[in-house]
């Protein structure tokens, strides 16, 4: 007899591992249970795109949920620009959370491309996400969410995120606004920022979620390369110190990621983008005070991802209009959305 079945704990990893070699079956065990106990389920995998307005807390519901910072946040809208995965493996499930730009209406072409990413994220996903601000007031862009979503097929959730900051008789009118626009399969009041109700939601996922084999190996937590994560950890600091429309011509870009040979030491070499030579004096500062900050703020979130300590070396550059410029964009990794 199996050591389990006479009441052993068995390693779960070893059972996650046998159970993948029996398709994509897998064995779910809540806690440790005796043989006789366990519960053959199918594994579930799917893409799960969270998307919303500009500032409804998407990113900040994405680390949430991974359990560390992946997308960078700031009080600002539009601070997300790219499409970005948060791998959540479980033992029964893996689920593909998809971070999106905010999707609005936009005049300009860089902002467009954002919204698109935002959308194009929605008609690939297994299951959509809408988040809305339980604070904010309705404007035409939830129109255009919601136009965009009626097309979508997968199930959609209506997530009404900030409940901190309301109480719950609020939330109760906000229910009845929307609970009849869409077919929503939950709806889900919570807090990105306190976790209140997110691991319900993160239950819920894995209850819809298609049965299928994990698209990722178990320890891939995004795909985005370190380069691009060390880019962002910048440019949200570029974000929260810079002032008015700046923060918006920003791009960041890394150049240089090298470890001193037997040293715990990284060096780090990144480039700040703006769009006009007017911008440049100010992101440097009086004395170079404001890239200075920018570096001091970023670093110590820098040596948490790399893990080792880091010597940042920061300049500013500029490349005229990237914001209008197709090749720039490309250049800058804004249209890299598959
Ligand atoms: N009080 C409160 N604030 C929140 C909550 N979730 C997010 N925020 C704040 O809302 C602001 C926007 O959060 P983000 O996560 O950057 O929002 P986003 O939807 O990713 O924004 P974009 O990337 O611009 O589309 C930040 O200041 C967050 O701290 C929440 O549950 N409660
Ligand atoms: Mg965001």
């Amino acid at each position: 007899m199996a050591e389990g079945a006479r009441g052993a704990p068995f390693h779960l990893e070893w059972i996650a591992r046998s159970a993948t070699a029996i398709g994509h079956w897998k064995l779910v065990i809540p806690g440790v249970l005796s043989a006789e106990d366990w519960t053959l389920m199918a594994f579930k995998a799917g893409y799960v795109a969270i998307v919303g307005r500009p500032n409804v807390g998407k990113s900040t519901l994405l680390n949430r949920l991974l359990g560390q910072k992946l997308s960078i946040v700031s009080p600002r809208p539009q601070t997300t620009r790219n499409r970005i995965l948060g791998i959540k493996s479980l033992p029964g499930a893996q689920i593909v959370f998809v971070d999106t730009p905010g999707i609005h209406r936009s005049e300009q072409r860089f902002n467009r491309e954002m919204t698109r990413a935002g959308l194009r994220a929605a008609g690939d996903a297994d299951l959509v996400l809408w988040m809305v601000d339980a604070e904010a007031p309705e404007t035409p862009d939830d129109l255009l969410i919601l136009e965009s979503l009626r097309r979508v097929k997968a199930p959609c959730y209506l997530l009404i995120n900030k409940v901190d900051r309301v109480g719950k008789p609020l939330v109760l009118p906000i229910i009845d606004r929307f609970k009849d626009r869409l077919p929503f399969r939950e709806i889900v009041p919570l807090s990105a920022a306190s976790g209140e109700n997110v691991d319900r939601l993160e239950a819920l996922l894995e209850r819809d979620l298609p049965e299928g084999h994990p698209f990722f190996p178990e320890d891939q937590v995004t795909d985005r390369p370190e380069r691009f994560l060390i880019a962002e950890l910048i440019r949200e600091r570029a974000f929260h110190l810079l002032r008015q429309e700046l923060p918006y011509a920003v791009a960041v870009t890394v150049e240089q990621v090298r470890e001193r040979e037997g040293r715990d030491l990284v060096d780090v070499g990144a480039t700040l983008y703006v769009e006009k030579a007017s911008q440049k004096g100010i992101a440097i500062g009086a004395g170079g005070q404001m890239l200075k900050q920018i570096g001091q703020q970023s670093r110590p979130a820098i040596e948490a991802l790399l893990g080792r300590r880091v010597n940042l070396q920061l300049v500013v550059k500029v490349r005229e209009g990237w914001r209008r410029d197709e090749d720039a964009l490309r250049d800058l990794g804004y249209l890299d959305h598959p």
